[in-house]
């Protein structure tokens, strides 16, 4: 998949403003893992993601038109503990209006940090996408803060736990940008057929 064009709508702070007129992949994921620096490093962009230098910056969610043809879509992170309550369960209702309502959704892309273990809102991910039989895609995030042999033996544990296909599983580091082309060739997979 080759990314020519990127347009980038208003933050929807709320279901009404959702762009379900096009196929598209989300990506989701714990605050800080590193969902909105993925996507800046697939679209080659600097200033069209804010990326946090504190956690919780992704706000409201977020669709990049790419290529005029489909859409990346960047959700707030879960389990952000220093946002006050009332507003870490809007970003829940947010996300959860999301899947309740998206039509078209072609895969999800699930990060994990390398270094650290499952939570439970990445479980619940991981268990909602097997039961929904849902394309799902791992990115294992930040691989440049192990050695590679770490990243390596962390990848085919998580392949293991999660009872992954080897492909659906990617090293990835936005310092790097290791793993970029594989993620995009991956994700390329879900828009090939019947692309509109
Ligand atoms: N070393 C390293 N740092 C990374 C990598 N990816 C992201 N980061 C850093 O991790 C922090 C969080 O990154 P974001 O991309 O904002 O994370 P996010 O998942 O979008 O966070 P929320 O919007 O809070 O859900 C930033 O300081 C990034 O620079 C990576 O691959 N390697
Ligand atoms: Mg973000």
């Amino acid at each position: 998949m080759k990314i020519t064009s990127v347009e980038f709508h208003m933050p929807a702070s709320k279901p009404e403003l959702f762009c379900f007129d096009l196929p598209q992949v989300v990506f989701a994921g714990r605050s800080n893992v590193g969902k909105s620096s993925l996507i800046k490093t697939l679209m080659n962009r600097k200033k069209m993601v804010r990326v946090g230098r504190t956690p919780g910056v992704t706000r409201a969610i977020n669709f990049f038109k790419i290529n005029e043809r489909y859409y990346f879509v960047d959700l707030p992170g879960y389990g952000y503990a220093k946002a006050p309550p009332a507003e870490q369960n809007k970003w829940k209702k947010l996300i959860e209006a999301y899947f309740n309502t998206v039509v078209n959704l072609r895969k999800i892309v699930l990060l994990l940090d390398i270094r650290r273990e499952l939570t439970p809102g990445d479980k619940m991910f991981l268990e909602w996408a097997r039961n929904f039989e849902f394309p799902l895609l791992v990115v294992l995030t930040k691989m440049d803060k192990v050695s590679k042999n770490e990243a390596v033996k962390r990848r085919s544990e998580i392949i293991k736990a999660c009872g992954l296909p080897a492909e659906d599983c990617i090293l990835f580091s936005a310092l790097k940008g290791t793993g970029k082309e594989d993620i995009l060739m991956n994700i390329g997979h879900a828009f090939a057929n019947n692309e509109n």
